[in-house]
């Protein structure tokens, strides 16, 4: 199962777990209020099983293509990292289905509090537009995911602020509604 919780307010690497002394684990339903889906999928027989394919066809999505984050493979490797952790939201659903290695997604909850996400391999997750997040590689330095997306990828960061951009004001509207 997923493990999430909040995290301390330390300054110490990003890359560290950030576990406070009185740790408080968040469950899937709790991410689940404020639009962050979770699923745990069998990557080494992914068109076996079948749950990919349902959830493409439930969800819309028809562009995958992978991702692999490390000093070695990925182009602009430090500007990228640096990028990733500038808390930020997008205009589309943030999809990532991890393959290879572990990392960290960090969301804000409804009282901007960090959450901190541990994904390692057949972990997918999915960000609705419109969240503040930020992404880290843990101490293991790799993670290998697939992106999946609706029609033509998108993949711009929007820094936060951006509390009067379309998508974030949907996002905070549907708070209210609560309906995912
Ligand atoms: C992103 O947009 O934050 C990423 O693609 C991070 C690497 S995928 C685990
Ligand atoms: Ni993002």
């Amino acid at each position: 199962m997923v493990c999430a919780w909040y995290m301390d307010k330390s300054d110490a690497d990003q890359r560290e777990p950030h576990k406070p002394e009185n740790l408080q684990m968040v469950e899937l339903d709790f991410l689940k209020s404020f639009g962050v889906l979770y699923w745990k999928l069998d990557v080494d027989n992914l068109e076996g099983e079948g749950l990919l394919a349902k959830i493409r066809k439930d969800r819309g999505y028809t562009y995958e293509d992978t991702i692999s984050v490390s000093k070695e493979t990925l182009p602009n490797y430090e500007e990228k990292i640096k990028s990733f952790f500038t808390e930020h939201m997008h205009s589309d659903e943030e999809i990532r289905l991890i393959l290879e290695g572990t990392g960290y997604f960090d969301v804000r909850d409804k009282a901007d509090q960090w959450i901190r996400i541990e994904m390692a391999k057949g972990d997918m997750i999915t960000l609705p537009a419109g969240i503040y997040h930020r992404f880290t590689l843990d101490t293991k330095n790799y993670i290998k995911a697939m992106r999946l997306f609706v029609g033509e990828p998108v993949w711009t960061p929007i820094n936060r602020p951006a509390d009067e951009h379309p998508q974030r004001k949907g996002y905070v509207q549907s708070l209210e509604t609560g309906t995912w």
